[in-house]
C-alpha cells in the first residue's frame, strides 16, 4: 500500500513509518519537526541521541535499499499538506502530527489554545484534503483512550447501545477528557465522524493507551534509528519515566495514591496496530473505533514492577508520593474493552515478558544524559497560569524561526 505518516518523524511515527517500510509498503513521511522545536523551547530532550531527519532517511535507505519520501511542511498549512497528498496520492494517511502532551496544553492559555488549533485545524485540514483530492483513501487517525475519561461503567470501543425512555440506539460513547490536549483530540473524533457521515469518507479513530518502549526490529538495526525515550515532566510518559528514574537511582514519581489506571501497549505493539487498521480498511462512510492498547496497569502498579525490575539488576529504587498536580481520580473503576485489534491480528507484547530490563537497559546505557530537574511536575492543572523555569513561552511567535527547510539544521 501507498502509505502517508504525518508526524512520522515523532516517537509513534518514526517507528511506524520504519515498520511500514520494512514490511514492503511505499512510505512517506510529513512533518514540520515542530516537535523538536517544542523541546528546545521547554529546555528539555530525549534521552536517546536522535538524528536530524535527513541522517535518519538516509541510514535506512542504506542499510534496507528502501526510500521513504518526506514532505515538510506543517499540516495547518492546507496548500502545504494538499500538495503533498496530491503527489503522493496515498491509499492510507497515518496522522500522528499533534501537540500530544496533556502537560503541555495545561501550562497557561497559550498552549491550551496552541494544542487545540494545531491538533483541530491540521485535523480539519486532512478531511477537506482527502475529500478533495482523495476521497476513497482511509484515514487511520491517532486518537486516546483518554478521550472516555474515567467513568463508573465498563468503557465500550467507540460506540453504546443506550436504551432511553422505551427507545435504543447506539451512539458516540461519551467523553469526559482530563485536559486541554485530551479535548482536542475529542473534537478531531466529532469531526472525522460528522466527515464520514457527509461526505462518506473512510475513517478508523484508533483511542490509543499510553505507549511505552523504544525499540523496534527496524530501530534495532543501526544507532542511527534511535527513536525518541522522553522522560521529561512535559513529554514523558509514566512508564518511560519510571525506568529512567530507576536506571538513576531517583525515586519513582507516582502522583498521588497512584490508583490511576489507563491501558498500556508496547510500541512494537502500536506499529503493528496501524498497519492491521491500514489492512484492513473502514468502508466509505464508516467511522470505525478501536480501543488501542493491550493491558492495563494502575500507575502504583507499573511502580512496583519497575522496582522489582530495577532490583534484578541490583538497583535499589524507593516510590514516593507526590501530590498529584493533576485533577484525576486517583482511585476509580477502570475497565475498558479492547478486543476489536485483537480479531484483526493482533498478538501483543506482554510488560512482563523481559521488557522491563530492557528498557532499564537502554535507560542505564544514555544516563549520562539525564537532567535530574526534569523528573518533578512542574505545571499544575489548578492554575490558569504555570510558569515554569525554564519555559520560554514562544508559542503562538511564529514557529517558522530556524527550521531548515529539509530539517537538517534541527
Ligand atoms: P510526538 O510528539 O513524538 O510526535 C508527533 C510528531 O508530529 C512530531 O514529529 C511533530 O513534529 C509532528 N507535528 C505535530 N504537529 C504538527 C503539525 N501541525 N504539522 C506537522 N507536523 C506536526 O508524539 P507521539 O508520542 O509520537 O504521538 C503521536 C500521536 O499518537 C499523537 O497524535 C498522540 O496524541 C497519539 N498518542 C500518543 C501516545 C503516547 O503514549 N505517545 C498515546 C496515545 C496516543
Ligand atoms: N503519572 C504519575 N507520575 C508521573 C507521570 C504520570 O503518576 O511521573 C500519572 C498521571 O498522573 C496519569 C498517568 O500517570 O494519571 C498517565 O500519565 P502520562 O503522562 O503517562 O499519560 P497522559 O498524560 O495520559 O498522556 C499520554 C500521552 C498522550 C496519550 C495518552 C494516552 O502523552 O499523548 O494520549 O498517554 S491515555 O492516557 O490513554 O489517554
Amino acid at each position: 500500500m501507498k502509505i502517508m505518516v504525518l508526524g512520522g518523524d515523532g516517537y509513534c511515527g518514526w517507528a511506524t513509518a520504519l515498520y511500514l517500510s520494512a514490511t514492503g509498503h511505499t512510505v512517506s513521511i510529513v512533518d514540520s519537526f515542530v516537535r523538536r522545536l517544542w523541546d528546545h523551547q521547554l529546555g528539555v530532550q530525549t534521552l536517546t541521541p536522535i538524528r536530524p531527519i535527513p541522517e535518519r532517511l538516509e541510514a535506512w535507505r542504506d542499510l534496507t535499499g528502501r526510500n521513504i519520501a518526506l514532505f515538510t511542511g506543517d499540516v495547518t498549512d492546507y496548500d502545504f499538506l494538499a500538495s503533498a497528498i496530491r503527489s503522493f496520492e496515498p491509499d492510507a494517511v497515518v496522522h500522528f502530527a499533534e501537540q500530544r502532551s496533556a502537560p503541555y496544553s495545561m501550562i497557561d492559555r497559550k498552549h491550551a489554545v496552541f494544542t487545540q488549533v494545531n491538533n483541530v485545524v491540521g485535523t480539519l485540514n486532512v478531511l477537506f484534503a482527502l475529500r478533495e483530492f482523495c476521497p476513497d483513501c482511509h484515514l487511520v487517525k491517532l486518537g486516546t483512550m483518554g478521550e472516555y475519561g474515567t467513568p463508573n461503567i465498563d468503557i465500550e470501543e467507540g460506540y453504546i447501545a443506550i436504551e432511553h425512555n422505551g427507545r435504543k440506539d447506539v451512539l458516540p460513547y461519551p467523553k469526559q477528557p482530563g485536559s486541554f490536549y485530551h479535548l482536542s483530540k475529542v473534537h478531531d473524533s466529532h469531526n472525522v465522524l460528522f466527515a464520514c457521515r457527509i461526505w462518506g469518507l473512510r475513517a478508523t479513530d484508533l483511542n490509543q493507551g499510553v505507549v511505552y518502549g523504544t525499540v523496534t526490529d527496524e530501530i534495532e538495526l543501526d544507532e542511527a534509528l534511535i527513536n525518541r525515550f522522553d522522560y521529561d515532566e512535559i513529554f514523558g510518559t509514566v512508564l518511560n519515566r519510571f525506568c529512567i528514574q530507576a536506571a538513576v537511582g531517583h525515586p519513582l514519581t507516582v502522583y498521588g495514591k497512584g490508583g490511576q489506571t489507563r491501558g498500556y501497549l508496547d510500541i512494537r505493539d502500536t506499529v503493528r496496530c496501524i498497519e492491521l487498521a491500514c489492512l484492513n480498511p473502514a468502508a466509505s462512510g464508516e467511522c470505525r473505533v478501536y480501543n488501542q492498547f493491550t493491558e492495563q496497569f494502575s500507575v502504583l502498579e507499573i511502580a512496583r514492577l519497575v522496582q522489582s525490575a530495577a532490583r534484578k539488576l541490583g538497583r535499589k529504587v524507593d516510590i514516593q508520593h507526590l501530590p498529584t498536580p493533576r485533577i484525576e481520580a486517583e482511585q476509580h473503576y477502570y475497565h475498558a474493552k479492547h478486543s476489536k485489534l485483537i480479531d484483526l491480528g493482533l498478538r501483543p507484547h506482554l510488560l512482563s515478558e523481559s521488557l522491563l530490563d530492557s528498557l532499564l537497559n537502554i535507560a542505564a546505557r544514555y544516563q549520562h544524559r539525564v537532567d535530574r530537574t526534569s523528573f518533578l511536575p512542574q505545571v499544575d492543572w489548578r492554575k490558569a497560569r504555570n510558569e515554569r523555569r525554564r519555559l520560554d513561552s514562544m508559542i503562538g511567535e511564529p514557529i517558522a524561526l530556524a527550521l531548515a527547510a529539509d530539517g537538517s539544521a534541527l
